[in-house]
C-alpha cells in the first residue's frame, strides 16, 4: 500500500532555491579538504561539450584505461571501446548480453571499471541485473572473454525492475565499492534503506583482492558492521534509494555519491573514507526532509546530502558525477560535476577549505546524460543515453 507524506512547508521553501546544504560534516572535514591552488570561483565556471562518438545503443556507463581508451557500455550487455585517435571501435570489445536482463528500462548492464591491475591481467569489474529474475550481480571479467565471468556477489531484486544501483569503483584503498538500489517501485517497499540484513540500498567494500573460503571475495576487517548482528559485513554505508553512479576522488579516496530521489529531492552525498558505516537517511529522509516517520529512530545520526535540488525547471532525476582531476582546466580542478537526466543541467560543487561546500549551475551537458566519467588522464566524457552519444565535457574558466 502506498502512503503519501506531506513535508512540512518550511522544509520545502529551503529546496525551492537549489540551496546548497552545508551540514554535520565531522570537525577532522576540514584538515583534509582538498582544493586546488589555481581554484577560481565555481559561477566563473560553465561547461562545454563536443559530440566525439555516436551510433552507441542505450550506453550506460563508461571508464577509462590505462592505455587512454574509454570503455563505454551499453545497456543490452555489450561494451564498446573509443580510443580519441581512432575513435569508437566498430564491434564490441565484450558481449555479456546471453547474461543480461533487460527485461525493464532501468535494468541491464549498469557498471564497468577496470581492476586495479588491468594494465597486466584485463580483468574488469562489472555490475548487471542478472537473467533470469533480474538479480544485482556484481561479477568480473576479463575483457574480450565473456566465457570467463566469474560472479562474485549477488542479490535478489525479482519484483521490480527499477533500483538496481550498479555502480562499481575501486577505492584509492584498493577495495571494490558497489552500489545497490532500494528493491525498486515508490517509497522502499520492503523497507531495505534503514536495514542492515540486506544490501539493498547500499554501497558495500569487499576485497576482491583474496577469495575467503567459499567466497570470491573476503570482507574488509574494518568495515564498520563486521561485528553487528543480522548485518551483512560487506555494507559501507546504508539509508540509500538508488545510487546508480558515483565516483571515488583519487586524490582523496572520498564517494561521491548521486542518489536518486523519489519525487521531490535530488541528492549529492560527499562521504570521506572514515565515514564508513554513514547512514544517508532514505527512506526515513529523502534529501534532508523527512520522507517517512516511521523509518525514522531516536538518537540516529542521518549524514545529511552536500547538495541537493528539487524538481522544479524540468529537473528529474540526478546522474552522478566525478571529482575534475585533469590538467586541461587546472581552474576547475577539485571540481565535482553532476548533471539532471531531464533538464541536463550540470551542478558543480565543491567542499570549501574552511568547511562547508560551495556549488553553482554552470551550464548544461547533452541530452540525456547517463554517466560522467573520467579518462586516464583526468579530462571527462559524458553520455546521451537515447541518442546514443559519447561526448568530450570540458570546463571553462570564464570571466568573473
Ligand atoms: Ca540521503
Amino acid at each position: 500500500m502506498s502512503r503519501r507524506r506531506r513535508r512540512p512547508a518550511t522544509a520545502l521553501a529551503g529546496l525551492l532555491t537549489l540551496a546548497l546544504t552545508a551540514l554535520a560534516l565531522p570537525p577532522a572535514s576540514a584538515a583534509v579538504t582538498t582544493t586546488a591552488d589555481e581554484a577560481v570561483p565555481l559561477t566563473e565556471l560553465t561547461v562545454t561539450a563536443e559530440q566525439v562518438a555516436t551510433g552507441l545503443r542505450r550506453p550506460i556507463a563508461i571508464t577509462g584505461l590505462p592505455d587512454g581508451r574509454m570503455l563505454i557500455a551499453e545497456k543490452n550487455g555489450t561494451v564498446r571501446a573509443y580510443h580519441p585517435g581512432t575513435g569508437l571501435a566498430a564491434d564490441p570489445v565484450l558481449d555479456l548480453t546471453a547474461l543480461v536482463d533487460t527485461s525493464d528500462n532501468e535494468r541491464g548492464l549498469l557498471g564497468i571499471t577496470p581492476a586495479p591491475d588491468f594494465a597486466r591481467t584485463g580483468m574488469l569489474y562489472v555490475a548487471f541485473t542478472g537473467l533470469p529474475a533480474g538479480a544485482l550481480t556484481l561479477a568480473r571479467v576479463p575483457l574480450g572473454a565473456a566465457d570467463r565471468l566469474q560472479v562474485l556477489l549477488t542479490q535478489e531484486h525479482a519484483e521490480f525492475g527499477n533500483h538496481n544501483g550498479g555502480q562499481v569503483a575501486f577505492g584509492r584503498d584498493g577495495y571494490l565499492y558497489w552500489s545497490t538500489g532500494d528493491g525498486g517501485n515508490a517509497y522502499d517497499p520492503f523497507k531495505s534503506g534503514q536495514d542492515l540484513g540486506t544490501l539493498l540500498g547500499k554501497i558495500v567494500r569487499i576485497d576482491v583482492g583474496r577469495a575467503c573460503g567459499a567466497q570470491a571475495y573476503c570482507v574488509p576487517r574494518d568495515n564498520p558492521f563486521v561485528r553487528t548482528p543480522g548485518a551483512r559485513p560487506e555494507i559501507w554505508l546504508y539509508g540509500l534509494r538508488n545510487p546508480w553512479r558515483f565516483s571515488v576522488d583519487p586524490v582523496d579516496g572520498s564517494l561521491w555519491i548521486g542518489d536518486v530521489g523519489q519525487g521531490l529531492v535530488e541528492e549529492i552525498d560527499h562521504i570521506r573514507p572514515w565515514q564508513g558505516g554513514a547512514n544517508l537517511g532514505w527512506s526515513c529522509r529523502e534529501g534532508t526532509p523527512v520522507f517517512d516517520p516511521e523509518q525514522c529512530r531516536p538518537g540516529v545520526h542521518y549524514t545529511d546530502p552536500v547538495f541537493e535540488y528539487d524538481h522544479q525547471n524540468d529537473n528529474c532525476s540526478v546522474t552522478g558525477g566525478v571529482v575534475y582531476r585533469g590538467s586541461r582546466t587546472p581552474e576547475a580542478r577539485g571540481t565535482y560535476i553532476a548533471g539532471d537526466y531531464c533538464s541536463t543541467r550540470a551542478f558543480a560543487v565543491r567542499p570549501r577549505p574552511g568547511g562547508g561546500y560551495d556549488s553553482a549551475i554552470i551550464g548544461n551537458l547533452p541530452i540525456q546524460p547517463t554517466a560522467i566519467a573520467a579518462d586516464v588522464h583526468g579530462e571527462l566524457y559524458s553520455l546521451s543515453d537515447l541518442p546514443g552519444w559519447l561526448n568530450r565535457v570540458s570546463f571553462v574558466h570564464i570571466a568573473g
